[in-house]
């Protein structure tokens, strides 16, 4: 069975007036996700040892094998990307009340957590993803990974939410500021429900 590019769940135009425009999103799920969707399957049907495995063992399976980077590269950008969709709304920006007691908890307030996250966003050299995930000792915690990687590889922990640090998802947006993309994405278009779910079902 291929891997098949997932419909967004909103319209193209739908985070336009939060600061993410139809160009980008046409872009970056139809162009830029769909390209790691079709290399990753040719990978797969060249590959005999990928043959039957999911999306998620294949990217634990080619974490750290050198000859299997760049089925690594492609299956985490597809993984990652695949997440991201869902960790935008068209109601973004409001974190719900257990999400925020955990938060406040475990970074000291709304305010420090974002501190956190965007310095992670922003530290992050190159392309690369920031991650909000539930640690392996129970606490919240802010990270980054570069290019196609992910907590899941790297056992940092359950994901709760992702914003993606490329280039490609934020030049149209905000050229070179990408503090800006962090802070606005932060503010208006993070979809902190889906990270409440992802919270308790951990
Ligand atoms: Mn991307």
């Amino acid at each position: 069975m291929a891997f098949e590019l997932p419909t967004l769940p909103y319209a193209k135009t739908a985070l336009a007036a939060q600061g993410m425009c139809e160009e980008t999103l046409e872009l970056h799920h139809g162009k830029h996700h769909q390209a790691y969707v079709t290399a990753l399957n040719g990978f797969v049907a060249a590959n005999p040892a990928l043959a039957g495995k999911s999306l998620e063992e294949i990217v634990k399976f080619s974490h750290g094998k050198a000859d299997l980077a760049p089925v690594f590269n492609n299956a985490g950008q597809h993984w990652n990307h695949t997440l991201f969709w869902k960790n935008m709304s068209p109601k973004g920006g409001v974190i719900p009340s257990a999400l925020e007691a955990k938060i406040v908890a475990d970074f000291g307030g709304v305010a420090q957590f974002k501190e956190a996250f965007k310095a992670a966003a922003t530290t992050q050299f190159g392309s690369g993803w920031a991650w909000l995930v539930l640690a392996p000792d129970g606490k919240l915690k802010a990270t980054k990974t570069p290019n196609g990687s992910n907590p899941l590889a790297t056992g940092e922990g359950k994901v709760l939410l992702t914003l993606d640090v490329w280039e490609h998802s934020y030049y149209l947006d905000f050229r070179n500021r990408r503090p800006d993309y962090v802070s606005n994405w932060l503010d208006k278009i993070a979809n902190y429900e889906y990270a409440e779910a992802a919270l308790k079902a951990a």
